[in-house]
């Protein structure tokens, strides 16, 4: 899929949301562990449904409930309940930056059984689950195509819902560094600077402010980073791992470790660049990113997880080593 939403899906998702009353249940679901572009679409868009009048609007994600540090005062966190207090029968859900169901875990099924719902995403790899799907890979973060529907349901941006996108754009482009920084990207940035939104504050507390553990964690786990010049067929990898162990030692929520695949793949002598982080026994978050000679999401759809051509992910099993080794087998066969 290369195209975004067509007329017709746009006319759907916006049909979708006025098929319910203003007292309606409506549940905003993001993926797993949420991040900038999650929370900041997802939250900036229920901002929107309450400013259209609607009175019964929850957002939630899947798995444990933790809002990370920088989020707690994002606009619209009152909307947010723990999966336990979602609507069971919503009249209308809408998801956000979640490429696959299994990023929805126990909340697919609600999703499936709604009697309306769209999917709001920018992920290459997206399965095409939900009702109306709109999904544009060349979108910068799911932000831009929540801020399509906003407008085209008629939602003026004020101060509130622009520094929740704003916090999604920022986030998913590297705050404005990543290749898919296009004029478009610029032009929404600049919409919502226009309310009033401070963009110095906000990267200060949602990017420049961690705790003093954080900084010592993130210094060990980059201590320990590998360098394989031969791998990736000589484009070179770099990886580094964090275990459970790492976060208990330093006091320290999993969350943290979200930000270290920055200074891993800041590596010039590698092209690919690798985090894996332990969630479980057995069981990890793997983060893969490469600065363009490889396609990293082809890595992460054969293990089941997903992304896109120069940041992806999956879920990887057995100790960490067997992981790298994994990636380091199947970049072989990609590339040669
Ligand atoms: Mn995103």
């Amino acid at each position: 899929m290369t195209l975004g939403p067509s007329a017709d899906q746009w006319a759907a998702a916006v049909a979708a949301v006025r098929s319910a009353g203003p007292d309606d249940e409506i549940q905003l679901i993001c993926h797993v562990n949420p991040d900038g572009d999650a929370l900041g679409s997802m939250l900036g868009f229920g901002l929107g449904l309450r400013r259209l009048g609607f009175t019964r609007v929850r957002a939630t994600f899947p798995g444990d409930f933790v809002v990370p540090d920088p989020y707690r005062e994002i606009p619209g966190v009152d909307l947010l309940v723990p999966e336990s207090d979602a609507f069971a029968e919503p009249r209308l859900i809408l998801v956000f930056d979640v490429a696959s169901e299994s990023r929805l875990g126990a909340l697919a099924a609600r999703v499936a059984d709604a009697p309306a719902s769209v999917v709001l995403d920018h992920h290459a790899s997206n399965t095409g689950f939900g009702g109306v799907q709109l999904v544009d890979p060349r979108a910068a973060a799911t932000s831009v195509v929540a801020d399509g529907l906003l407008s085209r349901l008629g939602v003026p941006l004020d101060a509130e819902i622009a520094e929740c996108l704003y916090i999604a754009l920022a986030t998913d482009t590297g705050s404005f560094k990543f290749d898919m920084t296009t004029v478009s990207v610029h032009e929404l940035a600049a919409r919502l600077i226009a309310t009033g939104i401070r963009p110095g504050e906000i990267s200060r507390r949602i990017f420049d402010s961690k705790p003093f553990g954080a900084m010592k964690l993130t210094g060990e786990v980059i201590g320990r980073a590998v360098l394989e010049p031969s791998a990736a067929a000589g484009r070179g990898m770099v990886w580094t791992y964090a275990t459970l162990a790492d976060l208990e030692r330093h006091g320290q929520p999993p969350y943290v470790l979200d930000a270290l695949i920055d200074p891993v793949r800041s590596v010039a002598e590698a092209d690919v660049s690798m985090v894996v982080k332990q969630v479980a026994p057995g069981e990890w978050s793997v983060s893969l990113r490469s600065k363009g000679a490889v396609d990293v999401s082809g890595v992460a759809v054969s293990q089941g997880g997903g992304g896109h051509r120069l940041a992806a992910g999956f879920t990887g099993y057995g100790e960490a080593s067997d992981v790298v080794d994994t990636v380091r087998r199947l970049l072989d066969e990609h590339l040669n």
